[in-house]
């Protein structure tokens, strides 16, 4: 699916005139793309070629399951060193407790109620995706002169419309549901499931480590030009097997066969331990590559975790519930960022931030603008990764409607509602919890009582964000 330049230039909105105004520059003797809507901010000193992004989402790893994060029982040394080479996020939230809406907030940088998805895509309705009218990340980073690819998990639509290589990657390998047996590629509700753009094709190995060997050679087959690259694992998502674990799902003909395998919770436990370790080692394998290549300096490497642990493995580090809910376990996860030269080694910061950054942040390393009509819901971050200065106050808001929870934070303040589904409005009535993060981040001791004054501010700042991300019609696919 690759474009060639001109064709690239024509999606892009660029006549022949551009290819004089934004010509070719050679890099290492071979040809780089320049964006096409450089804002002339140049925050990063990306100068002449703006940095590599590299994105790497894990699915449904605790924030106590790093080294870095305080784990006892996980070695995780690649990751750490990124941290320790770095910047670690104390308080880096995502917009969902769970994987699709949580990635599509990542993929649009609007909060997913905004486009309606707000529930995980199941393969019990097909016709179900990320709506094409949303505009992605990487189709504005290829508008930028970016070479895009996503390896792994997608998680965002099941038929071809919506396939990754549709919504702006140039380059996909990897599975389109949710999870799928590590070692056979199959969902049990969706089937083989290991694709090679829009066509399957035979994905012989662990998944974590195909994963990493197709973004190891995207970094090589691209080195000399800007790229994006979405590493997006399935790990240490269920089913939990180990890189030398037998099978547990599999196809037989036409038919899916589950192996019915009973693990204690420890044993469990244990393949999730290996399966963390395992990942790690091959995040170091891809961070030796940019290295070798000479890139290592003109790339920001991002770790983010896509929700909490489900209560089947993983520890949340003391932070109450885990994925599925809105107390910090479900939504707070370990982010680190590494960008050796650019981000001050060592640094840590506990300035609340989002997912949803990441879009106006990678947007404005590349020198550009959203488009026009694009609402953005995030804040770029580019003075706190390489100045380590503040953000301005906000609120982060949360709703979750599987659930029936809302929550805002501002400041240290978090307060939790209730989500009324049938009258689809927020109540605070029935459910009103207010929890001092500074004090009491695992959310035990309950002021809102003591605190009126500030859960009314909580309140007014919650339904202000739902006002702003209304359901907008307009954008809805009609299917
Ligand atoms: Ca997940």
């Amino acid at each position: 699916m690759k474009q060639d330049r001109r064709a690239f230039l024509k999606a892009a909105g660029l006549g022949g005139a551009a290819l004089t105004l934004h010509g070719c520059t050679s890099a290492g003797g071979r040809t780089a793309r320049r964006p096409a809507h450089r804002n002339g901010d140049d925050e990063a000193g990306a100068g002449d070629r703006p940095p590599n992004i590299v994105f790497i989402l894990v699915d449904d790893l605790g924030y106590g399951d790093l080294g870095c994060y305080g784990s006892k029982d996980i070695k995780t040394p690649n990751i750490d060193a990124m941290a320790t080479g770095g910047m670690k996020f104390t308080d880096f939230y995502v917009n969902a407790p769970v994987c699709s809406p949580t990635r599509a907030g990542f993929m649009t940088g609007r909060s997913q109620q905004r486009c309606g998805a707000e529930t995980v895509f199941t393969p019990g309705n097909l016709k179900k995706g990320l709506p094409i009218n949303e505009t992605t990340l990487a189709e504005e980073l290829k508008r930028g002169g970016y070479t895009t690819g996503i390896f792994g998990k997608w998680h965002l639509g099941y038929i071809e419309k919506y396939s990754p290589v549709n919504r702006g990657f140039d380059e996909f390998v990897g599975h389109l549901s949710g999870f799928l047996d590590y070692h056979t590629h199959v969902n049990p509700r969706f089937g083989y499931d290991w694709w090679d753009g829009l066509k399957k094709t035979e994905g012989q190995g662990y998944s974590t480590d195909l994963i990493s060997k197709h973004s190891m050679n995207f970094v090589r087959a691209h080195k000399d030009e800007p790229f994006f690259l979405f590493v997006s694992y399935q790990a240490p998502h269920s089913p939990y097997q180990g890189p030398d674990d037998e099978p547990l799902i599999e196809l037989k003909g036409d038919e899916v066969v589950k192996k019915k395998k009973k693990f204690t919770a420890e044993q469990r436990y244990a393949i999730y331990v290996k399966m963390v370790e395992y990942m790690d080692k091959t995040i170091g394998d891809l961070l030796q590559v940019l290295r070798e290549e000479g890139l290592a300096e003109n790339t920001l490497v991002m770790f983010v975790s896509d929700n909490g642990p489900s209560y089947l493995a993983g520890t949340t580090g003391g932070l109450k519930g885990g994925k599925h809910f809105l107390w910090e376990g479900g939504i707070r996860v370990p982010a680190v960022a590494y960008w050796p030269g650019k981000i001050e080694p060592g640094a840590v910061t506990g300035q609340p931030a989002t997912i949803l950054d990441t879009f106006p942040t990678f947007l404005a390393l590349a020198g550009m603008k959203p488009r026009d009509n694009l609402e953005l819901d995030g804040m770029d971050l580019r003075k706190l990764l390489l100045k380590q200065e503040s953000l301005p106050q906000r609120a982060l808001c949360w709703r979750y409607a599987p659930q029936g929870q809302v929550a805002v934070r501002q400041g240290k303040w978090k307060l939790i509602g209730r989500w009324n589904s049938k009258a689809k409005k927020p109540d605070f009535e029935k459910v009103k919890k207010l929890f001092d993060l500074e004090e009491d981040p695992g959310e035990k001791n309950d002021l809102a009582e003591q605190k009126p004054e500030t859960v009314t501010k909580l309140i007014a700042a919650y339904e202000k964000w739902e006002e702003g991300i209304r359901l907008d019609h307009k954008r809805l696919e009609r299917t």
